[in-house]
């Protein structure tokens, strides 16, 4: 069989790279474009407990992370390369990490809510989010103040005890605000996940790193045409 000469790879000793993944969501749709990208995880990660997996690509090994686990991995070296959700990385307060993939995969909208048909009861509106530094920009953009309230989660309880005007927190289906009696208001942010890279590594493993990029973004490619 004559192989093509794109996917003719010579047989060069290449560092190990290390690949962190968000578990949970964002993991189920990421192993399918790994796999495309020619990496499978020895053991499934959906049911393992182990949080370092080998590949059927011996130079890639995966770390199961939380998605806002994955930006710190990144960064300080723990790995060379990561998958996670906008939103995620949009709260980082310094934007060092590479971002050289649109992973088109995870998507979902940061958005204002609030209770449907009710306007704010205070003069400078309360906004419930984990998204705090988001919330911050969004409405520091419209010259609008307001008081910010970090919340870990649940935040749709926020409206309905009086404890904010509104939220800020990813919607999807819209179910969870419906079902809440919450309306959505305005999109503060499209989400989807992204591929990152450690800066030091994509110069010291820039072929390995590269090869992966260009790897992915072909399996991107080929599920956008298929979607
Ligand atoms: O660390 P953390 O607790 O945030 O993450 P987790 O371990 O719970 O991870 P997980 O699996 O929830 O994934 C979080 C990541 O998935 C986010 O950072 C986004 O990048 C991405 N994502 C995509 C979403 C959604 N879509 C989404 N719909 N994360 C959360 N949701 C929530 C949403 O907030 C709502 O409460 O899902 C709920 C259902 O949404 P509806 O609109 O379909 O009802
Ligand atoms: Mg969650």
């Amino acid at each position: 069989m004559i192989e093509a000469a794109s996917t003719r790879r010579p047989f060069v000793a290449e560092p190990m790279l290390t690949v962190a993944l968000s578990k949970g969501r964002i993991l189920t749709e990421t192993l399918p474009l790994l796999a495309a990208a020619g990496i499978v995880p020895d053991e499934d990660p959906a049911v393992s407990r182990r949080l370092i997996l080998g590949t059927s690509s011996p130079g890639v090994r995966l770390l199961i992370v939380g998605p806002t686990d994955v930006p710190a991995y990144v960064l300080h070296g723990g790995a060379d390369v990561g998958v996670t959700g906008k939103d995620v990385l949009a709260e980082q307060e310094q934007a060092i990490l590479y971002e050289p993939l649109d992973l088109g995969i995870g998507r979902c909208r940061l958005m204002l809510a609030g209770r449907e048909g009710l306007e704010p009861s205070r003069a400078q509106p309360r906004v419930a989010t984990k998204y705090v530094a988001s919330t911050r920009a969004f409405f520091a953009a419209r010259g609008q103040q307001v008081d910010v309230i970090k919340l870990y989660g649940s935040m749709e309880l926020a409206p309905l005890v009086g404890l904010a005007d509104w939220i800020v927190d990813l919607v999807d289906t819209g179910n969870t605000l419906r079902a809440n009696g919450l309306a959505p208001l305005e999109t503060v942010m499209e989400v989807s996940a992204r591929l990152v890279v450690n800066p030091a590594s994509w110069k010291t493993k820039h072929a390995a790193v590269r090869r992966l990029v260009a790897d992915l973004a072909a399996a991107v490619e080929r599920q956008g045409a298929r979607a």
